[in-house]
């Protein structure tokens, strides 16, 4: 193709897509950032967009909420202390990583990839653009850093309820995987009248019954709420050394499950499918939660759990695309936990935890692109 032939048909796709002239502009001392998609000057939103912070109006379809909790502080690699318990060492601790109470913001800047400034969320891989269909907010961090467990706990509640009767879908960004029954305690008292099923992406059961505010018990205080039935909850990819005795809850309580060996034998697809089936069978909206320790960590070096033959970043991809976008009742919530920026590699794994993000929220796109009224659990009547 000559020089002359190449530049008419540029001008012809830019022509017919409307495509603006680039300008180079000098370099802003400043970062060029906006006020209203900068949450402090160097942590821009997710994904650069709207800044609403919690406490004001939110008006959107989805919002994004930091989450900076970590329960368990780490004196020396033998011994761990759960916040509001100095002094009282665990003497079974195995734990030599922590580093979530730092993740939003490393999230934040990871997904900077994405960001609607650049293509306005325009995904190739799913035929969709995310500003045609969505409008997605960053309303923030709750404030979970200091206080007590319990403290914590409430704030966060609240933050995601806030969300969720404005009738905004929460994406949750941890903190360690606490954050996830913090979420759902927002989530049941916004909407008591709703009950939840819930797939988790995760190497681990933590259907653990203790502490009773803990990384390893957060399931437990959604089943004790009664928003969420144990048969109603798939973890899928559990792997590795630390099943911790916790499988025989997992029997007892009749939970559903798939092991990384039937991702291996069936496909990520037909794994997905089956998480859908068994967690949405009786229930009025899904909660998903992506603990980032599935992940192999080659893909996924931000881990405070490193264990090898994970999923893949595109077996991750893949699951949450499918099951957004297949569910047969609405997403009623989203969260990814424990990653940390303090063993990640380059920020490569907070790029790969954006674009989880990114695919969830592409996924809610889809199912507002095919059906625009009944797209979230707040717009569609509840029996
Ligand atoms: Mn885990």
């Amino acid at each position: 193709m000559d020089i002359d032939e190449l530049e008419r048909r540029y001008a012809d796709a830019a022509a017919k897509a409307g495509n603006k002239t680039t300008e180079v502009a000098p370099v802003a001392l400043d970062g060029g950032m906006s006020y209203d998609t900068a949450i402090a000057l160097d942590v821009p939103t997710f994904i650069e967009a709207p800044f609403q912070p919690l406490g004001t109006p939110i008006e959107a379809d989805v919002a994004i909420v930091g989450l900076p909790y970590e329960g368990i502080v780490q004196i020396d690699h033998r011994r761990k202390f759960f916040r509001g318990t100095a002094g009282v060492p665990n003497p079974d601790a195995m734990r030599p990583r922590h580093g979530a109470y730092d993740s939003p913001a490393a999230i934040r800047v990871g997904s900077l990839a994405y960001s609607l400034g650049f293509s306005g969320g325009e995904i190739p891989e799913i035929g969709v653009k995310l500003t045609d269909h969505l409008r997605v907010v960053d309303v923030g961090d709750a404030d979970v850093r200091g206080g007590t467990m319990e403290e914590a706990w409430d704030t966060a509640a609240e933050a995601v309820a806030e969300v969720v009767r404005a009738g905004a879908v929460p994406i949750t960004l941890g903190g360690d995987h606490t954050i996830t029954g913090m979420a759902l305690a927002g989530v049941h008292a916004a909407r008591p009248d709703l009950r939840i099923g819930a797939i988790v992406l995760d190497s681990h059961f933590d259907v653990a019954d203790q502490p009773k505010i803990g990384a390893s018990a957060f399931w437990y205080s959604a089943f004790r709420s009664g928003m969420l039935d144990p048969t109603n909850l798939c973890p899928i990819g559990i792997r590795g050394k630390t099943l911790g005795g916790w499988d025989a809850v997992v029997d007892a309580l009749e939970i559903p499950y798939r092991t990384m060996a039937d991702i291996d034998r069936d496909g990520i697809v037909e794994v997905a499918r089956y998480a859908l089936r068994a967690a949405t069978a009786d229930v009025d909206a899904l909660y998903v939660s992506l603990d980032v320790d599935v992940i192999d960590p080659a893909f996924q070096p931000g881990q405070k759990l490193p264990d090898g033959a994970g999923m893949t970043a595109r077996e991750v991809m893949l699951a949450l695309r499918t099951m957004v976008a297949e569910s047969p009742v609405p997403l009623i919530g989203f969260d990814v936990a424990e990653y940390s920026p303090h063993y990640d590699f380059r920020h490569h794994g907070a790029v790969t935890v954006a674009r989880s993000v990114v695919e969830v929220i592409g996924g809610l796109a889809l199912r507002k692109a095919a059906a625009p009224v009944a797209a979230t659990a707040t717009t569609e009547p509840t029996a």
